[in-house]
C-alpha cells in the first residue's frame, strides 16, 4: 500500500522496511570499497525517516543520491543511511529526519534467523509444494517446467509473447484436461502475481495454486470438475525483471550471517529488495537486455519504472497515477507501453476470461473494480464513473472470497483511486470479473511462515484462507450464470472464432482493443463455448447520481492541528440522503489526511472512510446512502507546520439518472480450412445461453 503505509507501521508496531543496499550480483565488492572498514567501526547502516512536507522537500530529497526506500507517504520519505557521509548529505540539505531503526544489521538478523529457523525446522512445509523458503526466478522457472514434464496430459507451460525489457521469457502455465489438445471453449481462470517486484507473496499463491490443482486432479472430487470444466491459466511472476532483483537482493539480506561481521561493504552500494516498479531504465526507450539487472538503481519505489499497475489501458492517464517518471505510481508513456502488459492483455484478448485475480502485497483486502471514486468524471466519457454494471455480482463475490481469508472486500477505490490498472482494463474491455487481492498484514514479502498460513489459513480462518477463496473464484469462472455459453451445431473440426473490434476509453481519449478468440468443433458436430457477454460493461446503461442542488443538511469547522495530532468533530445524519461527503480543506501546501468513523452506541468507532491523497491535495470522504446516526469526522495532520482547516460535512440528495447504454455484438465466425466460410453476428447477456447453429459452414 502506497498511502496507508505509516499508519500500518504505527498500528501494527511492525517497520517493515528492511532493505538494506546490496549489490545485485552479491560479488564481494572491489577493494576500492575498504574504507568502510573503518566506518563500520563507526557507523551502522539506518533506515530513518525524512520530514519531506512539501513536494519540493521531495523533489530535493531525490537529487541527494541517497538510497530512498519505496516506503514512504504523504510528507515523509524512508531512507537508508549507509554511511556518515550520506548523514552529512542529508543534514546539509536541511532536510528533518527521524532515525527508525538504529542498526538495520540487528534487523536483518533476527528476520534471516526466523526464516532460517522455519527452514531448518520444517522439511516439507503444509503448502501444495511443502516449499518452505521464497522462490527465486530460477525457481519459478524450474517448478513450472516440472509441472508441465510430469503431468504433460494436464499443465502445458507457455512463454507469454514479449520478452521483458532485460531480456527475460516470461512463462505461465496452462491447466486443464488435455491440455495440449484443442480448445473446446471452457472459460478460463487467470491468476497472476507479482506486478509489484517486492511482493513475493504474490507469486508464491499463485503459483501454490497451480500444485495444487494438479496435486489434487484426480483424488479430490471438487477440483477435479473444476479442473474439467475450465482451463487454469497461472502466470506467478509477470514482472519477471523486477522479482529477479528484488529476489536477488533480498536472498543476500537473507544469506547474511548473525555474526554482525564483514557486512559493511556489501551495504555501501544500494539494493532492490524493496524494487516497485519494472526495468525500463530510460523513459520511453529500451536498453540493451541485461542492463537492468546490472543497473544500481531502482532502490524502492522510486526512481526508474514503470509501475505496470498503472499501465493497463483502463482509464490510462487518470487519478491514482502519476505522469512523472520517478514515482512509484508512474503510469508510463503510453498506455500498455510495456512488454509485461502487453502480454496480460493479449493473454486476456485471446480467450476468454471469465474471472481472474491479481495477487498483491499487502493490507489483508480483496479489492474489485472500479478502481477510480464513482463520481469522478473521465473526460473522455463526461459522466461519472458510477459503480461497475455488475456490482452486486462482484460484490457478492467478493465478500465470499473475504469471508475465506478474513480480509476486507472493499471497491478498490476506497482505498485509493487508481487508474490503468489490471482489472480496471479487463473487466471494462470483457466484463470478465477481476479482483486484486492485497495479501498479508504487514509487509511486502514477510518471514516465509505467513506466506503458508495466508495460503492456507490460520486462527479462525484454518482450512480456508486464499486457497479456499480462490476456489471460489474458480467456482466463479466456470458458473455460466456468471458469464454467457454459445451452443449449437457447426462441422466436426471447423474453427469457430468470436470477435470484436472497439474502443477503450482511457481517461482523457481511447485506445482501440481487439478480442480475437478461437475454439474447434469436436467431432460430434455440437459446440459450447462459455464466453463473455457481447456488450462491454463500459458500455452498458449506467446509473449515475448527479447531487441536485444545495446540501440537504452542511455543517462546517474550522481549526488547527499540531503536527502528528488529530482532531474529531462529529456530525449526525438525521435524515435519509443519498450522498455524505466529508471535505477537509486547507490553504498551505501541507499535507493532512481525514478518516470517517461511524459511532456505535457504546461509544465504539469503526471506520467507514478515509482519503489520504498527497501533499496538497485537498482530502474528501464520500459515503453512498449513510446509515442514520453520529459521526465521528478526524482531521489528521501529517505535516510538521499547524495548517489552518477547515472540514465540511454535507448531505446531499441526488439524482439517478440513466445515461443509456448500447448493445455490442460478437461476430462469430465459421472457418474451415482457413477459409471463412459463414459470419453471423451475435448478441448474448451475461448469464444468457444462445442456440447458434452454424450450418451453412458445413456446406460446400
Ligand atoms: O497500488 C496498487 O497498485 C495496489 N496496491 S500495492 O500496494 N500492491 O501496490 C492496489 C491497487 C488497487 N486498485 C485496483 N486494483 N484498481
Ligand atoms: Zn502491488
Amino acid at each position: 500500500m502506497l498511502r496507508s503505509v505509516r499508519s500500518r507501521i504505527a498500528l501494527c508496531g511492525v517497520t517493515t522496511a528492511v532493505l538494506v543496499g546490496l549489490t545485485t550480483s552479491g560479488a564481494t565488492p572491489p577493494a576500492s570499497a575498504t574504507p568502510l572498514a573503518d566506518a563500520e567501526n563507526l557507523f551502522r547502516p539506518q533506515l530513518v525517516t525524512v520530514d519531506t512536507p512539501t513536494r519540493a522537500d521531495k523533489a530535493l530529497l531525490q537529487t541527494l543520491g541517497l538510497d530512498l526506500t519505496e516506503h514512504a507517504g504523504h510528507d515523509y520519505v524512508e531512507v537508508v543511511l549507509h554511511t556518515l557521509a550520506d548523514v552529512t548529505t542529508l543534514t546539509g540539505a536541511g532536510l528533518d529526519f527521524d532515525v527508525r531503526i538504529p542498526d538495520l544489521l540487528a534487523r536483518e538478523a533476527e528476520n534471516n534467523q526466523a526464516n532460517a529457523a522455519y527452514a531448518a525446522a520444517t522439511a516439507t512445509s503444509p503448502l501444495p509444494s511443502g516449499r518452505d523458503a521464497y522462490r527465486t526466478l530460477e525457481d519459478y522457472n524450474a517448478d513450472m517446467a516440472a509441472l508441465a514434464d510430469q503431468h504433460p496430459d494436464l499443465v502445458e507451460r507457455f512463454a507469454l509473447p514479449h520478452p521483458s525489457l532485460d531480456g527475460k521469457q516470461i512463462y505461465g502455465v496452462e491447466i486443464g484436461k488435455d491440455v495440449t489438445g484443442p480448445d473446446r471453449g471452457l472459460p478460463t481462470f487467470l491468476m497472476l502475481g507479482v506486478h509489484h517486484a517486492r511482493e513475493w507473496p504474490s507469486g508464491e499463491h499463485a503459483m501454490e495454486f497451480a500444485v495444487d490443482l494438479v496435486r489434487n486432479y484426480g483424488t479430490d472430487a471438487r477440483i477435479t470438475d473444476l479442473v474439467d470444466r475450465s482451463r487454469v491459466v497461472v502466470v506467478p511472476v509477470v514482472n519477471v525483471d523486477g522479482f529477479a532483483k528484488s529476489r536477488t537482493d533480498g536472498g543476500l539480506i537473507d544469506l547474511r550471517e548473525a555474526d554482525r561481521g564483514g557486512t559493511a561493504t556489501i551495504l555501501g552500494t544500494p539494493g532492490s529488495a524493496y524494487m516497485r516498479k519494472n526495468c525500463r531504465l530510460v523513459d520511453g526507450q529500451d536498453t540493451p537486455d541485461g542492463s537492468c539487472a546490472l543497473a544500481a538503481t531502482s532502490n524502492g519505489g522510486y526512481g526508474a519504472g514503470v509501475d505496470l499497475n498503472r499501465n493497463y489501458g483502463g482509464y490510462w492517464g487518470g487519478p491514482g497515477a502519476s505522469d512523472l517518471f520517478a514515482d512509484p505510481t508512474y503510469r508510463g508513456a503510453s498506455a500498455f507501453s510495456e512488454p509485461e502488459t502487453q502480454n496480460i492483455r493479449e493473454l486476456v484478448s485471446g480467450r476468454h476470461v471469465t474471472t481472474l485475480i491479481t495477487n498483491h502485497t499487502f493490507s489483508n483486502l480483496v479489492l474489485r473494480p472500479n478502481g477510480a471514486a464513482p463520481d469522478l468524471v473521465p473526460s473522455s466519457e463526461g459522466v461519472p464513473l458510477g459503480d461497475p454494471y455488475d456490482e452486486a455480482a462482484l460484490k457478492a463475490l467478493g465478500d465470499a472470497m473475504a469471508a475465506q481469508n478474513g480480509y476486507t472486500s472493499q471497491h478498490a477505490w476506497e482505498l485509493y483511486d487508481t487508474t490503468g490498472s489490471t482489472e480496471d482494463w479487463s473487466y471494462n474491455a470483457t466484463g470478465g470479473f477481476g479482483y486484486t487481492f492485497e495479501i498479508g498484514a504487514h509487509e511486502f514479502h514477510p518471514p516465509f511462515l505467513e506466506v503458508v498460513d495466508e495460503y492456507l489459513g490460520a486462527g479462525e480462518y484454518a482450512g480456508k484462507g486464499n486457497r479456499e477463496a480462490y476456489l471460489l473464484a474458480l467456482e466463479n469462472a466456470v458458473d455460466p450464470t456468471t458469464h454467457s455459453v454459445l451452443t449449437g451445431k457447426a462441422p466436426a473440426g471447423a474453427t469457430l472464432r468470436l470477435q470484436k473490434n472497439f474502443a477503450t476509453p482511457t481517461w482523457d481519449g481511447v485506445i482501440e482493443d481487439t478480442l480475437n478468440t478461437t475454439m474447434t468443433v469436436g467431432p460430434d458436430g455440437r459446440y459450447t463455448w462459455h464466453v463473455n457477454p457481447s456488450t462491454r460493461p463500459v458500455v452498458m446503461d449506467r446509473q449515475v447520481e448527479t447531487v441536485s442542488g444545495e446540501p440537504v443538511a452542511q455543517e462546517s469547522w474550522t481549526g488547527t492541528t499540531l503536527p502528528l495530532q488529530s482532531t474529531d468533530h462529529e456530525f449526525t445524519v438525521g435524515q435519509d440522503a443519498d450522498l455524505f461527503e466529508v471535505v477537509l480543506d486547507w490553504p498551505t501546501p501541507d499535507d493532512m489526511d481525514l478518516e470517517v468513523y461511524r459511532k456505535g452506541a457504546d461509544g465504539s468507532l469503526t471506520q467507514v472512510g478515509s482519503s489520504g491523497n498527497f501533499v496538497g491535495e485537498k482530502e474528501r470522504v464520500l459515503l453512498q446512502a449513510p446509515e442514520q446516526g453520529t459521526y465521528v469526522l478526524r482531521a489528521i495532520n501529517f505535516a510538521s507546520v499547524t495548517p489552518t482547516w477547515t472540514l465540511t460535512a454535507s448531505l446531499f440528495d441526488a439524482e439517478t439518472s440513466t445515461v443509456p447504454g448500447l448493445v455490442e455484438n460478437w461476430t462469430l465466425t465459421c472457418e474451415r480450412d482457413g477459409r471463412v466460410v459463414e459470419r453471423v453476428p451475435v448478441v448474448i447477456d451475461r448469464g444468457q445461453q444462445l442456440r447458434v447453429h452454424l450450418n451453412a459452414c458445413g456446406r460446400r
